[in-house]
């Protein structure tokens, strides 16, 4: 695999020394496992519930219940995908996103990731779904993905894009679609309006040993590769209630509170963006 920088070295190491009980303790609850934030309202009912292990249970259920909505509506914008099309995960973490895509479209999906803990967990998922033979993960760079040119009806990166230069991915993305085909990311980014990134923002970027984007450059970015923005959702809002709930388990990382100040001061904003290859 071509690593392209010694940063990105840095980034494999956490993710193949990465073990939060906020992540897999949610994928428990039902064999989906992901690396991206909740949606939607909560339901108040789990912080009710008396006994404090059964009610820590709640949480994460609930918790887990918000992951999947997220990855749910990320695959609402992929357009019509049918079984004999082919999708690109970049960024595919524990796999969760990839196989819920296969779920949905019964069709052939590839994830690559960095970090080969995170190939190999994704890949025991797929097996053990008995999905190996439609849904792959590789040790690969997104970036120099040395897939097929053309070959992709979607690609979506979920969380992931804070990690690469805008315009090497989008170049990258551009080459692997299908004229037509559809890109969709679910991503933080900076406001411009706000200015540079907050402290909060900072906080976030030091946590995870990544470099948050401002929504311009993620324009700017799409517009020179021949991305074509065809849906906006600000998910700001919708995504409050799960960082609230969060910062109330007991699976805390200690980043709650930058994401509840970066959110509520309005210097970040949860975004999805589709577009189309055009
Ligand atoms: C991690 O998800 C996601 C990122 C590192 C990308 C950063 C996202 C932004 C919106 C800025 P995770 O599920 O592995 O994180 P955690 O362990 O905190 O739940
Ligand atoms: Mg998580």
């Amino acid at each position: 695999m071509a690593v392209i920088s010694r940063y990105q070295n840095d980034v494999a190491d956490y993710w193949n020394a990465e073990r939060n009980p906020v992540n897999l303790r949610l994928g428990d609850v039902s064999g989906t496992y992901h690396h991206h934030y909740g949606i939607g309202e909560v339901d108040g009912s789990v912080l009710e519930v008396a006994d404090e292990r059964a009610r820590d249970e709640a949480m994460i259920a609930e918790m887990h219940r918000l992951e999947n909505a997220q990855a749910d509506l990320l695959l609402d914008h992929l357009g019509d995908i049918e079984p004999h099309h082919r999708l690109l995960d970049a960024g595919s973490g524990r796999g969760g996103t990839s196989l819920m895509a296969n779920e949905r479209f019964g069709c052939r999906v590839d994830g690559v990731s960095i970090s080969a803990k995170q190939v190999d967990f994704a890949n025991e998922q797929a097996a053990r779904r008995g999905v190996s033979d439609k849904v792959r993960f590789h040790l690969a760079n997104m970036l120099d993905t040395g897939l097929e040119a053309g070959a992709f009806q979607a690609i979506w990166n979920n969380e992931s894009t804070m990690y690469v230069d805008l315009h090497d991915l989008f170049a990258a993305h551009s080459r692997l679609l299908a004229r037509g085909g559809r890109y969709v990311t679910i991503t933080g980014c900076y406001n411009d309006v706000y200015g540079l990134p907050s402290k909060a923002v900072s906080t976030i970027n030091a946590h995870y040993v990544c470099g948050i984007h401002s929504r311009s450059e993620y324009f700017r970015a799409m517009a020179a590769n021949r991305l074509t923005p065809i849906s906006v959702v600000d998910l700001t809002a919708a995504t409050l209630p799960y960082w609230e709930l969060r910062a109330q388990s007991s699976l805390v990382t200690g980043i709650e509170d930058a994401f509840l100040e970066a959110y509520r001061g309005g210097s970040f904003h949860y975004l999805l963006i589709a577009a189309d290859r055009v």
